[in-house]
């Protein structure tokens, strides 16, 4: 009689096992910045959202710091099954599709604001671009304004002249051109290395990624510009989203409207401590001079008009809707 109880209960537990096992899928998340990033960490509240709000029925693995693809390869790889789901800078695919890249360009959006005003007019083509593409927008969020490193002070673009300057994607590779540096591709997880080596002594990004790559052991200046507000996005591969039953689509969405708002929100204090933490180790942090600010507008005309040339009647469009939200 002991016996049989005993089967019994064992019984119970390989089905209840079996039923979990079934019912659990696993997606990984690569994603490119480090795992102390603003972004990283709403990503992994993001996969914590979700398990519990799926009733542990969809785990995600998020992979921080380029450790499973390297940036421009995520979005690739969620595209192709690799990677269930990715974060991915849109900046670095302009050369695919200018509209992802529309909050590249300089002063076109230049403050929260406008940030959140352009991706409302980005979000339903970036959408419908995903879909053709077999993939799903999840959220997507904006890194603090864009200014500029550098070693020695900077008073116009011609202090740029000759400089080498880390760029992270084609648009911040051409205004390098545009002002006559000599631009590095280097990606984040890459740049605390590219510094102490000397392969770059300038850039331009936000005081996010100053602090998480430590650029304050090698550059003394930060000039404020305020130039863009580049974003980040979470996609999915559709044909995995489309696998999950739909309380848990629905559990993810939620989560992704959650992780959106509370990214922007997060990423406004951001830019006010990591501005802080620069300065608490020594740089100097100012406005531009209105003769840099000025050069660097001109950049940001220069770069619009090439990018509507390149992105045609869809481009206007988009810079229409932008100008009417
Ligand atoms: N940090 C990222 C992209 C934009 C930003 O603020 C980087 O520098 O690679």
């Amino acid at each position: 009689m002991k016996r049989r109880t005993l089967n019994l209960g064992l019984m119970a537990t390989a089905i209840t096992l079996s039923v979990a096992t079934q019912a659990q899928t696993k997606w990984d998340l690569p994603a490119a910045y480090p795992a102390t990033n603003f972004h990283s960490l709403n990503l992994a509240q993001f996969a914590t959202d979700v398990d519990k709000a799926s009733g542990g029925k969809l785990k995600i693995t998020v992979h921080a710091n380029a450790s499973l693809f390297k940036a421009p390869e995520i979005k690739r790889a969620v595209q192709g099954g690799q990677a269930q789901a990715g974060e991915i800078l849109l900046a670095n695919f302009s050369n695919e599709w200018p509209i992802y890249a529309a909050d590249g360009l300089p002063f076109l959006a230049d403050s929260y604001d406008e940030g959140m005003k352009l991706y409302k007019a980005q979000k339903p083509l970036m959408e419908k671009k995903l879909a053709e593409q077999g993939m799903v927008l999840l959220y997507s969020v904006a890194w603090p304004p864009q200014g500029i490193f550098s070693k020695k002070p900077i008073n116009s673009a011609a202090d740029l002249k000759g400089i080498k300057w880390r760029s992270y994607s084609p648009s911040t590779a051409r205004i390098a051109e545009l002002v006559g540096a000599q631009p590095v591709t280097v990606q984040a997880a890459e740049f605390t290395q590219a510094l102490a080596t000397g392969v770059v002594e300038s850039t331009m990004t936000s005081g996010a990624t100053g602090v998480d790559s430590k650029l304050y052991e090698h550059l003394k200046y930060y000039y404020d510009v305020q130039a863009w507000l580049p974003k980040n996005a979470v996609i999915a591969n559709k044909k995995a989203f489309d696998a999950l039953d739909k309380a848990t689509q629905d559990a993810v969405m939620k989560a992704a409207a959650d992780a959106e708002s509370r990214g922007w929100t997060e990423s406004r204090k951001v830019n006010d401590t990591t501005l802080a933490t620069l300065k608490a180790n020594g740089m100097t942090v100012t406005a531009p001079s209105p003769q840099l600010k000025a050069d660097m507008k001109k950049v940001g005309d220069t770069m619009l008009k090439e990018w509507l040339e390149k992105s045609g009647a869809e481009g206007k469009a988009l810079v229409d809707a932008y100008n009417h939200k």
